[in-house]
């Protein structure tokens, strides 16, 4: 098997693409991949600060691999959940990465600790609280990378959600037609009112398998175990789904989530609609100032009972 491009022997072959590269051009499909996808989505510019949110996995970490190898001013936030050994091991992962690209790239790792800023880890904060681990743990992350994008000034936020999460998760919301989350599926979501950073997924276009071949071949070391916590059955099952399509049928997945966002760009101009949507409906959280659709935004409510259920 030869490289389609160079003609030197292959290492990887993408059925999807009916192609087959060395590692050096795999390394430039994969960055064109990403450039396009900043391209056609209208992420952001070269003059942009971007926040990469890094969890030590091979998404977010090839993430700022690429971004900073194409020339953009990419820092990275990484939030210490405080989960045991699983945490030690991905900030440890976040942090080889940070000393030997990132930093001598010019970029910044800024790390929020949960056990520090919010006083116990994330599977005592959810018990405190009643709540289901993910969710505390989604409320809470959701809203420190906004704040550190917002407080800090960045242009954007970006996460390194991959063409099999994406895809799964329009199944799982056309499956049981959640309206509301197919509006908002996407990967832009501007920053619609002031106080909430805009989002991007610049990953959109490559598979979980394509980045972590990128990690393998570029040296970077990421964790590979998933989060303890991960109770996400359904998301994984989706995935299975998928995989067993894009088997028999490869190209399944980029069928059907860029054929959805090619229909919905044809149908609107969906983030016009979703803004002065968003713009009605969110106001300042009465305790911290960040947008929210209540009176009181969902950290602040979770924050507030966790201090409540301490005894003392
Ligand atoms: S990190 Fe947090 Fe995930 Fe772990 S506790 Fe659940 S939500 S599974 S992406
Ligand atoms: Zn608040």
């Amino acid at each position: 098997m030869n490289c389609t491009k160079c003609k030197t022997k292959a290492v990887i072959k993408l059925p999807r693409h009916h192609a087959a590269f060395c590692k050096s051009c795999f390394t430039g499909f994969v960055h064109d991949q990403v450039a396009r996808a900043i391209k056609s989505e209208a992420m952001f510019g070269k003059d942009d600060r971007i926040v990469v949110a890094v969890s030590g996995g091979k998404d977010s970490l090839a993430l700022w691999d690429v971004l900073l190898k194409l020339g953009y001013k990419a820092d990275g936030f990484y939030v210490n959940l405080g989960i045991g050994g699983y945490s030690e091991r991905s900030y440890r992962m976040v942090q080889r990465f940070a000393e030997m690209v990132a930093v001598p790239a010019g970029a910044v790792l800024h790390t929020h600790t949960v056990e520090q800023e919010e006083g116990a880890g994330i599977k005592e904060l959810a018990q405190l609280v009643h709540r289901p681990t993910c969710s505390t743990c989604g409320t809470i992350k959701r809203y420190q990378f906004n704040r550190a994008a917002v407080e800090q000034d960045y242009d954007v936020m970006a996460t390194g959600h991959n063409l099999d999460d994406e895809a799964a998760r329009l199944l799982g919301n056309v499956l049981h037609w959640q309206e509301g989350y197919l509006e908002k599926q996407g990967p832009t979501l501007p920053a619609s009112v002031d106080g909430f950073a805009k989002k991007v997924k610049p990953l959109y276009r490559l598979s979980e398998r394509e980045l972590a071949a990128y990690c393998v071949l570029n040296k970077i070391e990421y964790i590979v175990d998933e989060c303890p916590m991960a109770q996400g059955a359904r998301t994984l099952l989706y995935k299975e789904v998928l995989n067993r399509l894009e088997t028999e049928s490869p190209g399944t997945k980029q069928y059907f989530y860029w054929g959805f966002l090619e229909t919905r760009r044809k149908q609107r101009s969906s983030s016009v609609a979703m803004t002065e949507k968003d713009q009605a409906m969110l106001h300042p959280c009465s305790t911290c100032g960040q947008p929210t659709t209540a009176e009181i935004c969902s950290y602040c409510k979770l924050m507030a009972r966790a201090k409540r259920e301490v005894p003392g």
